[in-house]
């Protein structure tokens, strides 16, 4: 595995690669063009300019996320082809440019979610948390209502604000849109980019969906371990594969991870690890990434990983807010890098007695 460290780019991050360069361990960043808007062509030219900047930094692009996939692509509408041959000029662009792995997400409307952005734990330090019983009370089209694009309202990093302004035009593009017809939709997606994928020797990514269900009535596929295997044998090709994200997956106390990960060997191209600490089955809070400040058995993640001999990029993921940092709900420099480290603590004790 390589370790790196998700950078949101000089414009819109507290955090610089020169900071991310001094943690222990840490080699490449994950990163993408964050003013592109789904559906967008990528040009050589930012991608040059934006690795650049990384590898004068003395870090190199370990993979993008997310190149994110226009709705047209994710309820099938007729103009899908336009958008999904975008997408592929961006990947031959990306491929042309040395970079081969590319996560992205199929969730409907609304990316990661969570209804708290900064609860206080006793320690003082303030986590990202999510309660089913706070989503049954929102309205989401009220909520939304009021976000133009350059309000940060309730919206989280990675979440596209343009979008939000949009959102009951969004939620009506939907409708018709069940489990089946997004596996569906999302089937002829690969099957129209794997050739690409192939010829560039680009992995596919799929990030879950977070939480593990469906939120605000919209479907969503990518959940447990049956869904990412039909996924997995709908487009049979390894470069179709998965983000493995434990705080994701782990949302939904059911699935176990471990097991979630053996049975992806092969086809687990990034990770994202992290821990969870569960109120109730419905209340749970993004917890420091060592086990026994939260809900999971890091050490067992990570040695499922090892097991499966895992190649790819692995990152810290959300962290706490410490030591007074103000940054990006999730994203700020400290806990984080913390998590690195015991990450790649783990990792090495692993590697030492198993070898
Ligand atoms: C949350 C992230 C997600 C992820 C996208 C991938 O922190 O892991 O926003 O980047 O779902 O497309």
């Amino acid at each position: 595995m390589e370790m790196t460290f998700r950078w949101y780019g000089s414009k819109h991050d507290s955090v610089t690669l020169q900071q991310i360069r001094q943690i222990p361990g840490v080699t490449g960043v994950i990163t993408t063009l964050y003013d592109s808007k789904p559906g967008e062509v990528w040009s050589i030219e930012a991608i040059r300019a934006m690795k650049e900047e990384v590898e004068k930094a003395g870090l190199h692009i370990a993979g993008i996320e997310s190149v994110n996939i226009h709705d047209a692509i994710k309820v099938g509408s007729e103009d899908r082809d336009k958008y999904i041959d975008n997408y592929i000029t961006t990947l031959e662009n990306l491929g042309k440019e040395d970079i081969h792995l590319v996560c992205y997400n199929f969730m409907p409307v609304f990316d990661w979610t969570r209804t708290e952005l900064a609860r206080k734990r006793p320690d003082g330090s303030t986590v990202l948390a999510y309660s089913q019983e706070s989503i049954d009370k929102i309205d989401p089209e009220k909520m939304f209502e009021s976000i133009d694009s350059d309000s940060n309202g309730f919206v989280l990093p990675g979440w596209e604000p343009e979008r939000m302004s949009k959102i009951k035009e969004l939620f009506a593009m939907y409708e018709n849109v069940d489990d089946d017809k997004l596996f569906e939709n999302l089937k002829y997606f690969l099957e129209r980019i794997m050739p690409t994928c192939d010829k560039y020797d680009i992995n596919m990514a799929i990030h879950p969906d977070d939480p593990a269900w469906s939120v605000f009535g919209l479907p969503r596929i990518i959940i447990n371990q049956e869904n990412i295997l039909r996924m997995m044998k709908m487009v049979d090709n390894p470069h179709n594969g998965v983000t493995f994200c434990s705080g994701s997956y782990g949302t939904n106390l059911a699935n176990n991870l471990p097991e979630m990960i053996r049975s992806l060997k092969g086809r687990v191209h990034f990770a994202h690890v992290r821990n969870l600490k569960f109120n109730s089955p419905t209340d749970f809070e993004e917890a420091a990434h060592l086990s026994s400040d939260g809900t999971f058995d890091m050490y067992e993640i990570m040695k499922a990983l090892y097991d499966i001999d895992f190649k790819g990029p692995i990152r810290p993921d959300h962290g706490r807010m410490i030591w007074d940092e103000v940054a990006m709900p999730g994203y700020g420099l400290y806990d984080r890098a913390l998590g690195a480290t015991y990450l790649n603590g783990l990792w090495e004790a692993i590697a030492k007695s198993y070898k």
